[in-house]
């Protein structure tokens, strides 16, 4: 038998393998450039929803990572390892940090570091973390209870991970920096009438005044918070707009462009607070949220939001598709 043909077989696996992805025309106008446009061809990696999910598996298989705990712990350490598979520049943050109740959190972020030597670079963050109590389930018997944590800390991770893994095949050729902010779900409980509104994002907090490089900057940021859920609508939110605009539009137009109009809504919603304010007031990073949020709801977040349902079962790939897609080409185009 000729054996020639496995071999062909394994070259053009292997360059399926290696060179998935696309080449995308981008028209860009350059200022003071007479409106000229100039179509530059950039290649995106394809980012597999199948891999996000797994993450998102593997993390919720922890259970709920809340700090202090074993599996909080034990989840750490399998974030590092995750990201020492991808990039020799790996950074783990750790800090007590006093929650609003008076309890030190053991937390950390934990950091991968892309190209540390080129100066041009983006900030991609989530959180990491899992909420305590699920003081929004409709039973009041589950509130004292964690929450499992897929989508409201899950889900963000699980697409960073995939972009990462991405970057470690095809180099992106920018500087990419994603932090994963521990301690960002432990905001006091609306039972207690919580007017304390720092007491979300401490670990975000920490990082935004202590950055893992002294003086640290980025061009812009673009944070992940509950970007799986089945459905879910990123709308524009105030506090993105009020900061960043320019990226939020930015953002819009290439989610659009690749057809996840109805995800991504043209629509502005109120200010929130999350992890992008403390990188927008501290570091002054032009930082956006890509969150399902939209205060027509009832809800405002989705529906499991700081439950115990908030599990793998409202998780979609879909949805995880069309926010990695995005912020893997909006990356990516950034060159
Ligand atoms: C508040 O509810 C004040 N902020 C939303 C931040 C958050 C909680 N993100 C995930 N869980
Ligand atoms: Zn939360």
């Amino acid at each position: 038998m000729n054996n020639s043909k496995p071999i062909a077989l394994l070259i053009s696996g292997f360059f399926l393998i290696a060179f998935t992805g696309c080449w995308d025309q981008t028209k860009t106008t350059k200022p003071g450039e007479n409106q000229s446009t100039e179509t530059k061809s950039v290649f995106v990696p394809e980012f597999n929803a199948d891999s996000a999910y797994s993450y998102i598996e593997r993390q919720v298989a922890f259970g709920p990572r809340v700090p202090n705990t074993a599996a909080h712990k034990a989840c750490a350490a399998w974030l590092e390892a995750s990201f020492k598979r991808f990039t020799p520049h790996v950074v783990v943050q750790r800090a007590n940090l006093r929650a609003f109740d008076g309890t030190m959190l053991d937390s950390r972020n934990i950091i991968a570091v892309f190209n540390p030597e080129i100066q041009s670079r983006v900030l991609l963050c989530a959180h990491w973390d899992s909420r305590p109590w699920a003081d929004h389930d409709p039973d009041p018997a589950n509130r004292k209870k964690p929450v499992p944590a897929a989508n409201d800390g899950g889900s963000g991770v699980g697409v960073l991970l995939e972009i990462a893994r991405q970057m470690s095949l095809h180099n992106p050729g920018l500087g990419v920096d994603i932090v994963l902010f521990d301690s960002e779900d432990y905001g006091e409980p609306q039972e207690m009438q919580g007017t304390n509104e720092d007491s979300w994002g401490l670990g975000s907090q920490y990082w935004s005044k202590n950055p893992h490089v002294p003086g640290y900057t980025a061009r812009y940021g673009i944070l992940l918070d509950m970007v799986g859920a089945s459905g879910a609508t990123f709308t524009m939110e105030g506090t993105s707009m009020h900061f960043a605009p320019d990226i939020m539009r930015r953002v819009w137009d290439v989610a659009h462009r690749l057809g996840y109009e109805e995800y991504f809504l043209t629509k502005k919603t109120g200010n929130l607070i999350d992890d992008h304010v403390y990188v927008n007031q501290n570091l002054r990073i032009p930082t956006i949220d890509i969150i399902d949020y939209d205060q027509d709801r009832e809800k405002g977040f989705f529906d499991y939001w700081h439950t115990i349902q908030d599990d793998m079962s409202n998780i979609s790939k879909e949805t995880l598709h069309a926010a990695g897609r995005t912020v893997l080409t909006v990356v990516y185009e950034s060159k």
